[in-house]
């Protein structure tokens, strides 16, 4: 019989309580079903004796936890993206982060498509026209808004998501499809997409919908702003379901105000949940909460993605020691 102490881990948001379940059955579990708001300190003082932290796109795991914690061994996001997570500071401390790709890439790509038909066809705006009561008669150009179908289509970030927006645009609704990305795609996977390079000023200049879908970091911190803005078409929508700080709201909400872009979809914002209050008041903006991976199943995949990752990094389970969907397996090796 195995009398090893098991491993000890923090699950600092609420999660499935299946995901719970199985994480009980390798670790001795602290969690947070009530989920409760610690600040950063609180949650440094949970971690206290961890070796494992279950955690999604909200915890900051910075520098000075890192330094608070020097027994953590393991990171695991539910998340794709990982700019919440220092892990060139993981790395250093042998600290093993993992994040959950792939399982959430056609249901984020679902909601990417999803936001910019709402926005293109004013869905919302027009809900809330209904809903007030101001709906007293037909007119010829009520609340008419761009064409989907036949539209340029433009991506920012072909990574996962990119592609498979790109995909639903070219062969569901006949879009020409326009990227820009850090590297250029390998010409077959272009053309099994039909989707043309170009460089990004020409992306803004030509797209008649441009989706926003690259990772955030320092590189792509207001890689919209006024200047990319003015380069757009009057009739254009941009869609954001990437990372906030990635457009420079302010800016966002100037151009839109002087409808210098038609409309925008939003569902991540600079500093959120806290949304640029200028934002709030325009009726040319489709908003909401960073949904676009929250169809119940993808969820629970990414969480059970996070948790294998956890079970395995902390060297329990059938892959002990390795992590489905490590960042920096390295650490593992020199441990
Ligand atoms: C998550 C996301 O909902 O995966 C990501 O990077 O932005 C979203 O899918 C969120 O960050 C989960 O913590």
């Amino acid at each position: 019989m195995n009398t090893a102490p098991k491993p000890r881990v923090l699950v600092a948001r609420q999660v499935f309580d299946e995901v719970i379940e199985k994480l009980a059955g390798h670790f001795e579990l602290q969690y947070n079903q009530a989920d409760a708001v610690w600040t950063q300190d609180e949650l440094i003082a949970r971690l206290q004796g961890m070796d494992g932290a279950f955690v999604t796109g909200t915890e900051a795991i910075d520098r000075r936890l890192l330094d608070a914690c020097p027994q953590l061994r393991a990171v695991c996001t539910m998340a794709v993206g990982y700019n919440n997570i220092d892990l060139a500071a993981c790395t250093e401390r042998g600290v093993l982060v993992s994040n959950a790709p792939d399982v959430l890439t056609e249901t984020t790509a679902d909601f990417g498509f999803a936001l910019m038909m709402a926005t293109a066809r004013r869905i919302t705006e027009s809900e809330h026209f209904l809903r007030a009561g101001r709906w007293t008669r037909w007119g010829h150009d009520m609340f008419a808004g761009a064409d989907v179908h036949g539209a340029t289509l433009g991506v920012l970030g072909m990574g996962r998501i990119g592609q498979a927006i790109a995909r639903r645009g070219a062969l569901g609704f006949g879009m020409s499809v326009l990227y820009h990305n850090r590297s250029r795609l390998d010409p077959a996977v272009e053309a099994k997409l039909g989707a043309r390079y170009v460089d990004k000023a020409t992306l803004l200049r030509e797209s008649d919908h441009l989706v926003l879908v690259l990772p955030y970091s320092p590189a792509s911190h207001h890689a919209i702003g006024a200047a990319e803005l003015a380069l757009m078409k009057p009739t254009a929508t941009l869609t954001n379901v990437a990372r906030g700080g990635i457009v420079d709201d302010a800016a966002l909400a100037e151009a839109l105000r002087e409808r210098r872009i038609a409309a925008a979809g939003l569902d991540v914002f600079e500093g959120e949940p806290a949304v640029h209050p200028a934002l709030l008041q325009l009726p040319n903006v489709v908003l909401t909460p960073h949904i676009a991976s929250a169809s119940l199943p993808t969820r629970l995949a990414m969480a059970q993605l996070a948790a294998d990752n956890l079970i395995a990094a902390l060297g329990q389970g059938p892959h002990a020691g390795r992590p489905p969907t490590a960042l920096n397996l390295q650490v593992l090796g020199a441990r």
